[in-house]
């Protein structure tokens, strides 16, 4: 029997815009309850305001603030039609720069580790023991192809989500036999906020990334989560890539001398 999406009080990180924002939207269109949450308070007044329905509730919330996470998710400290969360979608995450590693600023490295790597683990860490108590759970985390495949300038931003392909499988090993599951998406490339953030702003430069492709949508991700969200609970999609028709893989690269 599949997940009725009117039980799932969904939490999801990173809400103001791109995935989690199609994410939230498509949850609270099926009838969950859904706690959105976000840096960017103005955007989540704005869905707040734009929803109007009290099966959504906005938080403020930087994942790198591990207190502050472990004040927002305490057994209770949310409000009672919100505080069994039986969905964790660990998508708030960046790209900063492409920097090759001897040139890149060390600064945007640990932003990328401080919120990617650390964020989700404090996130996710709050969270678990409250779904194995009851017994019913899952952890859907954002990777990308860039944790399997490497790409100049890549670097940290593809070891961040090496480790999210690997924590999200080592999860899968501890929660064995507490029915709680554990998915690890992995996206190719998908025009939302991703490229602007890479490149700080400039507008231009994220365009020309999906110049003359179609890229996947937000809100084809948000589809996918939800059907593997929504699958009979005896079924763990462990991990799912997804790229657009018109992204494939790089030859070898070599080297060689005049
Ligand atoms: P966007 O830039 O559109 O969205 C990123 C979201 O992350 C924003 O809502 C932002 O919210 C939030 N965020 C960033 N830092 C923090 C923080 N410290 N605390 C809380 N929230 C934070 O990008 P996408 O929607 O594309 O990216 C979502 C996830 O998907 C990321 O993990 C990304 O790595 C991954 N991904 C993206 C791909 C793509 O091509 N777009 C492909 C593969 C994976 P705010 O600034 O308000 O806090
Ligand atoms: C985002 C996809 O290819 O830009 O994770 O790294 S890519």
């Amino acid at each position: 029997m599949t997940v009725d999406p009117t039980a799932l009080v969904v939490f999801v990180t990173g809400a103001t815009s791109g995935f989690g924002d199609a994410i939230a939207r498509l949850f609270v269109r099926s009838g969950a309850r859904v706690i959105a949450s976000g840096r960017r308070t103005d955007r989540l007044l704005a869905l707040k305001r734009e929803l109007a329905t009290d099966r959504l509730l906005t938080v403020e919330l930087d994942v790198r603030d591990e207190s502050a996470v472990n004040k927002l998710l305490a057994p209770d400290a949310l409000p009672a039609p919100f505080s069994t969360i039986n969905v964790l979608v660990n998508n708030a995450g960046l790209a900063l720069g492409l920097e090759p590693a001897h040139a890149v600023a060390i600064g945007d490295w640990k932003t990328m580790i401080d919120t990617n790597i650390n964020g989700l683990i404090y996130v996710t860490r709050a969270l678990l023991p409250g779904m194995v108590a009851r017994k019913r759970g899952h952890i859907i985390n954002l990777g990308s192809v860039a944790g399997s495949y490497p790409y100049p300038g890549g670097n940290v931003y593809g070891g961040t989500k090496a480790f999210v392909h690997q924590f999200s499988l080592a999860l899968r090993s501890d929660l064995l036999g507490h029915n709680v599951r554990v998915t690890c998406v992995e996206p190719g490339m998908a025009e939302t906020e991703f490229a602007e953030t890479r490149f700080k702003g400039d507008k231009d430069k994220a365009k020309a990334v999906y110049k003359g492709m179609k890229s996947v949508s937000a809100a084809e991700i948000a589809e996918i989560i939800r059907y593997i969200a929504t699958l009979p609970e005896h079924v763990n999609v462990n991990t799912i890539e997804i790229m657009p028709t018109s992204q494939a893989f790089a030859p070898f690269a070599v080297h060689r001398r005049e």
